[in-house]
């Protein structure tokens, strides 16, 4: 071996420890949040902004708000939301939740909301807020936001036309192998209302359609009801591709008509 590959040959070493060490400073037990910019306002001084993991679409969004005045991030004492779709004839809200302190990012707040429509011709969704600083001071505004469509979220009717949402929660990402599997089911009240049911039970059954009129399942738990409108079970995949997985909801004296969910299961 010549000089100058013992040369090479150090200094790919000493940049493989480095990287090494590197890894181990940054290697931390929190998984690190991945926020993207959703919208952000300005009122009086103040600058809201929204964030979140995914562009929003229908079904289930994790929410992210942060506050901040003259560039610094600043922790106010709450936080009152309310999603809200403007139909030109008629408003509606979502089935949502309050936003709370983040536990994996205390600047931020975070609160869950589920979109039942997409924006566009048919309507655009604003949500309204209101702020009280930590000098006590009351800001309050509204905070346009774009929903794009997704297979996450579908609905159903009883004979009464009681409607049920019923959005696919987990898998987000559908992967071959082992996925939790978790539905969250809301009905409406009211235009503003729409309350979580937690008495249902469901009857799931995923396949995949091989062509030729041959397909099969794959090893899969019932969702079951767990509190707050989500049903937790999981899910198998056995090969990657599209699988459909309907859902009957039997409430009490009721079995509803079937849904069905279709997606794309990658190869992991
Ligand atoms: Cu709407």
């Amino acid at each position: 071996m010549n000089m100058l590959k013992l040369w090479g040959y150090a200094a790919l070493l000493a940049i493989l420890a480095i990287a090494a060490t590197s890894c181990d400073t940054t290697d931390n037990n929190k998984p690190e949040l991945e926020l993207i910019p959703v919208n952000q306002v300005t009122v009086d001084g103040y600058t809201i902004s929204l964030e979140a993991e995914k562009e929003p679409e229908t079904g289930a969004n994790t929410l992210y708000w942060k506050l901040e005045q003259n560039g610094n991030i600043i922790t106010p004492q709450s936080i009152s939301i309310q999603p809200m779709m403007d139909m030109g004839d008629m408003m509606h809200s979502a089935p949502y939740n309050q936003p709370k302190t983040a536990e994996e990012d205390d600047r931020y707040f975070k609160n869950m909301a589920v979109f039942i429509m997409p924006s566009g011709s048919m309507g655009s969704w604003t949500i309204n807020f209101e702020i009280t600083t930590p000098t006590d001071e009351m800001i309050s505004g509204e905070i346009p936001v774009e929903v794009a469509s997704s297979w996450k979220l579908t609905s159903v009717r009883d004979d009464n036309d009681k409607v049920y949402f019923i959005t696919w929660y987990a898998p987000q990402k559908p992967v071959t192998g082992q996925n939790d599997l978790t539905f969250l089911i809301h009905t409406r009240e009211s235009m503003m209302n729409f309350p979580a049911v937690e008495d249902l039970v469901l009857d799931v059954y995923p396949y995949m359609d091989m062509g030729g009129g041959s397909g099969h399942s794959t090893d899969f738990t019932n969702p079951v009801a767990t509190g707050d409108g989500f049903y937790e079970g999981d899910i198998n995949y056995s090969m990657s591709g599209t699988w459909t997985t309907s859902v009957v909801l039997v409430a009490a004296n009721d079995t509803l008509p079937e849904v069905v969910f279709e997606y794309s299961v990658q190869a992991q």
